[in-house]
């Protein structure tokens, strides 16, 4: 059999309240009956699958979900059998009826696809019978659709087709860490080094070399001058800070990289943050940044969010800059009035939700950066450290 396994289908699942259309909807995508329609509210009970191609997307199940709104004890348990398809779902197909006033629970379950870093589609059905509510905050995103019949399924199935599905965290020095290649990692102990430990990106380093059978030497800057001279490695990878010292000593045949790019390679789409940090060369007085940090952590005295980032970047632009920050889950909606978002590295978010904000970034064609690419470019190592 040459069937694709579920588990490797990407799973698109249609959530809404009961009798919105959800399982015509899905019937209208797979152009089959597969799904009982009624005009009785809670007709759909169990999550149903459906297995088709969608391109370019590829191989895909689409489930229908019991209504959200489901009352009563049963209900409850088909809206805990819902939240289950949600938990795997890769994108959410979020259905309402256009004639329906209150959005509150569409709204809620936008900002709960927004928390998991999760992409989905708004669809608004029965056009032939409403339109959209002027006060819905997310009005311009619509798909408007009417399932029954069959009006802008093809230009929702196009857009389906067009999300981005993140890969698996792909590993630290995926790539780079091979059996028998020798790495170096340069680990300044100083005062700002975590007492007799190392850090996260370092240790991930060395377990992954290790995981590949590579060869390992962790290093001091001051160590490695007399460690290339005995040894000559594949490549050099140093913290961020004592990139400009280590790029001294290493030649460059070696290639030479810093924790910083390898983790924002490891959290998100590496090219994009590049192009992004490279913006700053074209910035002008009275332009817009996002400073857009994951976590609400409390700012340090030399915050490098609130204060080094901003005295940096006015400094080597000699612009006058405009900064706003947002920190959490919340990121803005409307992003056209940036002209740079610069992302912290994002570690206490997954990968898929740093992957889902630089779509966001790239939908409105406002180029995005984060910390330590930026960084990279504002000390003029940029270039040689992205060379993988
Ligand atoms: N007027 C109109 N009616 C529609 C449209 N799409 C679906 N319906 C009707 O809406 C009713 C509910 O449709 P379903 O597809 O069963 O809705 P559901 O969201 O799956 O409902 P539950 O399974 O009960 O949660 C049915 O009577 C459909 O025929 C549409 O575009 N226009
Ligand atoms: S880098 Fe980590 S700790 Fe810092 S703001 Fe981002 S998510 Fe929070
Ligand atoms: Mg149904």
């Amino acid at each position: 059999m040459n069937e694709t396994a579920i588990a490797e289908r990407v799973r698109i699942s249609f959530f809404g309240r009961r009798n919105v259309g959800k399982s015509s909807l899905i019937n209208a995508i797979a152009n089959q009956n597969l799904s009982i329609v009624s005009p009785v509210p809670g007709t759909t009970t169990d999550p149903v699958n459906k297995t088709m191609e969608l391109l370019p997307l590829g191989p895909v199940v689409l489930t229908d979900t019991a209504g959200l709104d489901d009352e009563g004890e049963l209900g409850q348990i088909r809206v805990l059998k819902t939240n289950e398809v949600f938990n795997k779902t890769d994108i959410g197909i979020i259905v309402f009826d256009l004639s329906q006033k209150d959005l509150s629970l569409e709204e809620q379950l936008i900002d709960k696809f927004k928390a998991a870093g999760k992409p989905y589609i708004l669809v608004g059905n029965k056009q032939d019978l409403g339109s959209i509510s002027e006060n819905f905050s997310h009005k311009e995103k619509v798909y408007f659709v009417s399932a029954s019949q069959k009006k802008g399924i093809e230009e929702l199935k196009e857009a389906i087709g067009k999300i981005k599905i993140t890969d698996d965290n792909p590993s630290l020095l995926s790539g780079i860490a091979e059996k028998g290649k020798v790495i170096v990692l340069v680990c300044p102990i100083d005062d700002s080094a975590p007492k007799g430990r190392l850090i996260l990106p370092q240790v991930m380093a060395v377990r992954d070399i290790l995981d590949n059978n590579g060869i390992c030497l962790v290093v001091q800057p001051g160590e490695l001058k007399k460690t290339l001279e005995k040894i000559t490695p594949y490549i050099v990878i140093t913290d961020s800070q004592a990139f400009r010292e280590v790029a001294q000593t290493v030649p460059n045949e070696i290639k030479l990289t810093s924790f910083s790019i390898l983790m924002a390679r490891h959290k998100g789409d590496l090219a994009p943050l590049v192009e992004g940090a490279n913006v700053i060369d074209n910035l002008e007085d009275g332009d817009k940044i996002l400073i857009a940090e994951a976590c609400t952590h409390h700012a340090q005295k030399n915050d490098i969010g609130k204060v080094q980032i901003p005295k940096k970047l006015s400094e080597k632009t000699g612009k006058n800059l405009v900064f706003e920050y947002v920190a959490g889950i919340s990121f803005p909606e409307n992003l056209s009035d940036y002209k740079l978002i610069i992302h912290c590295g994002g570690c206490m978010i997954s990968r898929t939700m740093m992957i889902y904000r630089q779509n966001l970034a790239g939908e409105a064609k406002v180029p995005m950066t984060n910390y330590g690419v930026l960084l990279a470019k504002l000390s003029g190592i940029l270039d040689r450290a992205i060379n993988l």
